[in-house]
This record gives structure tokens, sequence and C-alpha cells, in this order.
């Protein structure tokens, strides 16, 4: 009697899995309950066994396993054929259309970064390696090791802000050249760029800006490689036709010191209110190292000498991209940025 009714109990509930579509998975976890769980009709049957002779035992018992096994193997194949068809179904939904043109906006470096990354490739082809250093730096790095003293008078064209007596945001990347002095051995070539920091504010001045050092030390080195390394510089970076113009300067670390102009974009020389009508826009600061200063750093200044330029970066790339007022640079005004491309 029992084997019959496990033979029809394995033919029922194979009819009502086959019947099951993926609509219905409910139905099919409900078919697992109704067959194996603790009132289940599997479980009820095997129940039966008590009643059983011990010679019927062995027979019954191993035609329950056999149909417990079959019904096990039949839910699971059908579960996991609605796990496949759930997960197509998903990925069906989720499919992305690779050929659609896409919607989100794309972005490009900032006019300053652009700046940054052609004149340090220039730079680089010219054997100059790239050092950074601290933008919150001492008093000592920033103007002292610098020919600078406390109360010199060439610290007001650089003030700048001032955590406290001894620790200030650096107001040129000056301050890196005086670090790399006293760890490096000469002969080097390095340049440093970074932002900077100085109490100033109008259509060419920013109170954050970017500068670019660069600093050269050999044995024999003279004007004469300054002005020709500046004039690559520039002419690399702003063509060959580019009007440049060195003046006489004063920094208290260079000495003889020289300042470099080009031509305004604005204006093309005529004078505006972008060089406050002077026709010329300065670029940056260089001379020749001042022996103090290498001195101070335990360079041998009778040995070697040396150059460095001071370049800055927004205003280089005001001059690159014809603009007159440095602050757009700094508003993230979107339709500015565009324009930048
Ligand atoms: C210096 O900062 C020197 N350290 C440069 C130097 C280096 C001289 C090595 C000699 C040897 P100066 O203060 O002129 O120099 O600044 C250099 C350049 O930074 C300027 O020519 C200008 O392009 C830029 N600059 C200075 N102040 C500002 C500012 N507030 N906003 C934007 N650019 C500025």
């Amino acid at each position: 009697m029992l084997t019959e009714d496990l033979e029809n109990l394995k033919r029922e509930i194979c009819g009502e899995i086959d019947e099951i579509d993926f609509s219905n998975k409910k139905g099919l976890a409900d078919i697992r309950v109704k067959v194996f769980g603790k009132a289940g009709c599997l479980t009820l049957l095997s129940k039966g066994m008590r009643d059983l002779s011990p010679e019927e035992r062995p027979v019954v018992g191993a035609l329950i396993n056999e149909v417990r096994n079959f019904l096990e193997e039949k839910i699971s194949s059908k579960e996991k054929d609605f796990e496949k068809q759930e997960l197509r179904e998903r990925l069906e939904k989720e499919k992305i259309d690779i050929t659609e043109p896409s919607r989100e906006k794309i972005g490009a470096a900032h006019p300053i970064s652009n700046v940054l990354d052609r004149l340090t490739d220039i730079c680089v082809s010219l054997g100059f390696s790239v050092v950074e250093g601290p933008e919150i730096e001492t008093d000592y790095y920033n103007f002292e090791a610098l020919n600078t003293p406390k109360n010199h008078p060439a610290r007001d064209m650089q003030d700048t802000f001032f955590i406290n007596d001894n620790i200030l945001v650096r107001s040129q990347t000056s301050a890196v050249q005086a670090r790399e002095m006293e760890v490096r051995k000469p002969p080097f070539k390095i340049i440093c760029p970074g932002k900077t920091y100085r109490n100033d504010s109008d259509s060419t001045h920013s109170p954050v800006f970017h500068q670019l050092e660069g600093l050269v030390i050999d044995e024999n080195i003279s004007m004469a490689d300054l002005k020709a390394m500046l004039t690559i510089l520039m002419k690399r970076l702003y063509g060959e036709d580019t009007t440049i113009r060195f003046r006489p300067s004063f920094f208290p670390f260079t000495e003889p010191s020289i300042e470099v102009d080009v031509s305004c974009p604005n204006c093309h020389g005529k004078g505006c209110q972008t060089c406050k009508g002077t026709g010329m826009l300065e670029l940056l600061g260089a001379g020749i190292v001042n022996p103090k200063v290498l001195e101070m750093s335990g360079i041998d200044s009778k040995k070697y000498r040396g150059f460095a330029f001071g370049f800055g970066l927004d205003r280089t790339a005001m001059i690159l991209n014809s603009i007159n007022n440095i602050r757009y640079f700094y508003r993230n005004d979107i339709r500015f940025l565009n324009q930048m491309k």
C-alpha cells in the first residue's frame, strides 16, 4: 500500500512541478514545503514505516529515498532554471546601449593646469627635474635663506598670509629652491611648480596664484645662459615671433636680477586696462643666484654659480588665452571654462 502511495505521490508532484511556470515562483516554494516540510507528504509517508514488517522496511525505505532524491533533484533543477531566467530578465532590463550618444559633458584640464603641463614638458625636455615643496612654509625658507632678513624692504613686495611669526603660506616657489640647494649636490637643474599666496588683488594679481621656479647650478654660469634659456622657453611657449623684454630689477636672492615681460595679448602693445597702459605684461623674475644664498645653503660660491627664474603661471595662461582678468580662473564659471578647452 505504502509503495503505491509513494508512486502516486511521485507522479502527482512531478506533474505539479512541470506545470509551474516562471510567473509562479512562489508555487514552486510551496511544493517544496508540501513535500519536504515538517508536515509534508513525504515526511508523513516516512512515518508510516513504523507500521511495516521488518522485511518490508528496507524495501520501502529504499523507495522513499529514491522518491526523495528524485523530487529533490526535480525541484532544485526547476529552481535553478528560475534563477537563470531571473538573471536573464535583470540583464535585459539593465542593458546599456553603448551606441547611444552620451549626455554627460566632457570636461577638460583647467587653463592653468594646461600651462603648467606645457611648461613642465618644455623644461623636462631641456633636462630639468621636477621638485615640489610645502605650501605652508617657514619664514626661513621663504625669506631668510633667500637673503631677505626680517625688516628687509623687499618683503613689502611679497606681503603674504602669516599663520604665526614663523609660519606663513609661501609667497614664492623660490622657497623650494632654498630647500633643494641644501640637499642637492651641484651641478643640477630643477623646476619647482606650485601654488603661491600674496596679499594682492586686481585684474592681474590674485591672492592665490601659481608659479614655476627654475634653478640651474653649475660651474661657469653667466647671464648669457639665463637669457638663452628664457628665450628658448618663451619662444617654445608663445611661438617664434614673440616680443620679449628683459628689464633690470631687484631680488635679494639674485644679483644681477631681471624681470621679463611679453607683449600684452589684449592690446598687442598699444596699452590698455589689462597691461595698465604699458603694452607689456610682466611674466617672470629671474637672475644670477646671489653668492650669499649659495653660501647659506652650503654650496661653494667660488666654484659654482647659478641662475634662477620664477614664472607666474596665471599670467602665462592669461597671455596664452587672451584673458584680461585673472579672476576668471577662480570663478568656476562653466561658460568661461568651456571656451578654454
Ligand atoms: C618672484 O616671486 C621671484 N621669486 C621670482 C624669481 C625667481 C626671481 C628666481 C629671481 C629668481 P615676482 O614677485 O616678480 O618674483 O613674481 C614672479 C611672477 O609671479 C610675476 O612676474 C607674476 O607673473 C607672478 N605674480 C606675482 N604676484 C602675483 C599675483 N598676486 N597674482 C598672479 N601672479 C603673480
